[in-house]
């Protein structure tokens, strides 16, 4: 493709909106450009990207049997009231009606959909597994649509849905899948890793998120440094503490703390280290219930652990009126001692002996509290967030290492949620009408190529790994006025495409300077820069864009060393840990 005759105007400056780098270098070099809040148009070069993470997520689960359709984007709404769903879901269902009045949403996902195509299909065991995909847009109304394509409102997903006899055979296809996740996000060179990841509050499934590394991520993920245990920050899982021998139990006596709210201030005034304090949280249940739930001063609750435990869909904290209704006084004094509601505790707070709480009364805080004696607690659990550097609760050896995560993927159980509800059954081989037991499966195709230039760029923009970079070569031509430059470039871009390689030639009227910049912001893999003082030397040059290593080669060298080259990047990118 000639620069010349391409749509592709790249931007020296960074755009303001652009909060993080992949958002500023996918602007920058025109590979999105914004329509509307969290609506993109993918540019000719984005496109490319996009059709090469597709190609490769088709390759992998087409190796695994699975089939590809297209689902419509606009769902009738009857589907959403047989699975239950078309209430439970608020402002994020973009809903509208068709010129005779009927409801329809544009699709945020399509379980239902899938099951009601399955359901008039499937009628004997013998028909599964089945396991369907699609690549299509997806429309999510977010409240905050930000960082470009990684949290966009229309984006584009491959979502697949398995249907199988029962558990165990759905439990095969989930791994089944979650292997091809690996295959995918390895030939795409990212770095990711799989995580544990929270299943709502249906128990028994579960659920894995891919995420690639990265500093910007959004999400927090803990992965023991021994075993390979690794859960996002909401379900990793904390070890029970070792018992403590308590000391005596001193008196517990009430204390003057003036304006002291945070456990660090009160800790300060009160000169003990925040471990001593109990931090209690009063959250509100759908019923309006308040309940208190006590974490060690240095602990954080884990709402969703929380919310697992009772079996809730939301849970939130407490506002000031419901915090003096439940307690007695005011929010930054809460206390458990006295308290009349449920009162859940972490395991490390059983450990704990003449702590420190709030008094549930202004400016004051109880000191040598002790639970069972100064106060019950209906249940202990495992309800605070994991800390990088504490003991892997699966293992003997290892600590938790925390990092930073892009959720690019998700694996789920469905289970016969929406088989039951949808009526999407087989005749078993007793002839017994049984629900396909259902797994889904989600790819985030532009937040992947988001999330790879997150990982993959320097101070002079994106690095592409190989096997999903837009183009194979930047061919660079530094003097189009001289006929002999020109006529070895068109040489070089036919003997290159010639190897099959896909090559972006800058045949543009602008200064070197001005090329070499685009060719380091657009980031293809290898450079091929032609001039008139290097063909005086009978030379061009090679030059990889990932560590910038040059090399002089003579023209007709140029694609055997260009293909060698490749090959090399490619090994070390899907071997990438
Ligand atoms: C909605 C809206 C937003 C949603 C959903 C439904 C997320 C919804 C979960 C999933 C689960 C899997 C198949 C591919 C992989 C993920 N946000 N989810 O169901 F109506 Cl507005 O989408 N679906």
């Amino acid at each position: 493709m000639r620069m010349s005759r391409y749509l592709l105007n790249t931007l020296k400056e960074v755009p303001r909106e652009a909060e993080t780098l992949s958002h500023q270098l996918m602007l920058r070099a025109c590979m999105i450009k914004k329509i509307a809040a969290g609506i993109y148009t993918y540019m000719p070069m984005g496109y490319r990207v996009i059709r090469k993470i597709e190609g490769i997520i088709r390759e992998e689960l087409d190796r695994e049997g699975c089939i590809e359709l297209l689902m419509p984007a606009v769902q009738p709404a009857e589907i959403w009231k047989e699975s239950k769903r078309w209430d439970f879901y608020g402002k994020e269902l973009l809903r509208f009606k068709d010129r005779k009045g009927a409801d329809f949403c544009m699709g945020p996902t399509h379980e239902e959909v899938i099951t009601d195509v399955v359901r008039r299909e499937l009628k004997s065991y013998k028909q599964l597994p089945l396991n369907l995909y699609q690549i299509q847009s997806k429309f999510r109304d977010e409240i905050r649509p930000r960082y470009g394509l990684m949290r966009g409102r229309e984006f584009i997903m491959k979502d697949a849905y398995s249907f199988d006899v029962n558990d165990e055979a759905s439990e095969k296809s989930y791994w089944a899948m979650y292997h091809a996740y690996a295959r995918i996000f390895h030939r795409c060179g990212l770095k990711f890793r799989a995580v544990e990841a929270d299943s709502g509050a249906i128990g028994g499934s579960y659920t894995h998120e891919f995420h690639v590394l990265a500093d910007t991520g959004e999400d927090t993920v803990l992965s023991c440094s021994h075993c390979d245990y690794t859960a996002n920050i909401e379900k990793a899982e904390c070890r029970k503490p070792d018992h403590i021998e308590h000391g005596d139990l001193h008196q517990i006596e009430k204390k003057e703390t003036p304006g002291k709210k945070s456990v660090d201030d009160v800790a300060e005034f009160l000169a003990v280290k925040p471990e001593a304090l109990i931090k209690t949280m009063i959250f509100t249940l759908e019923d309006d219930t308040a309940i208190a739930v006590l974490v060690r001063g240095d602990h954080e609750v884990n709402e969703v652990k929380v919310r697992n435990y009772l079996g809730l869909n939301a849970l939130e904290l407490a506002d000031e009126e419901a915090i003096q209704s439940a307690t007695g006084g005011p929010s930054g004094f809460s206390g458990p001692v006295g308290l009349k509601i449920r009162i859940l505790a972490d395991f490390a707070v059983q450990e704990m002996s003449n702590a420190v709480t709030g008094a549930n009364e202004k400016d004051m805080h109880w000191v040598n509290v002790n639970p069972e004696r100064d106060f019950k607690v209906s249940e202990y659990g495992d309800f605070r967030l994991a800390q990088a550097k504490e003991r892997c609760p699966r293992c003997e050896e290892g600590r938790y290492q925390q990092f930073k995560g892009i959720e690019v993927g998700q694996v789920f159980r469905l289970g016969t949620k929406y088989s039951e509800s949808m009526n999407c059954k087989f005749l078993d081989e007793n002839g017994k009408e049984k629900p396909a037991v259902m797994g889904c499966y989600g790819i985030g195709v532009g937040r992947t190529a988001a999330a790879a230039i997150e990982q993959n760029n320097d101070e002079n923009g994106i690095v592409w790994p190989v096997n999903i970079a837009p183009f194979d070569v930047m061919l660079l031509n530094l003097d189009i006025q001289d006929d002999a430059v020109n006529e070895a470039a068109l040489d070089l871009y036919e003997g290159l495409r010639k190897e099959g390689l896909d090559v972006l030639y800058d045949d543009r009227d602008v200064r070197a300077g001005f090329k070499f910049k685009d060719a380091d912001l657009i980031g293809l893999p290898i450079q091929v820069i032609v001039g008139k003082r290097g063909l005086k030397e009978g030379l061009a040059e090679v030059k990889v864009r990932r560590n910038g290593e040059r090399v002089k080669v003579s023209p007709q060298d140029i694609p055997a060393k260009v293909e060698a080259l490749l090959n090399g990047l490619k090994e070390q990118e899907e071997q990438r840990r």
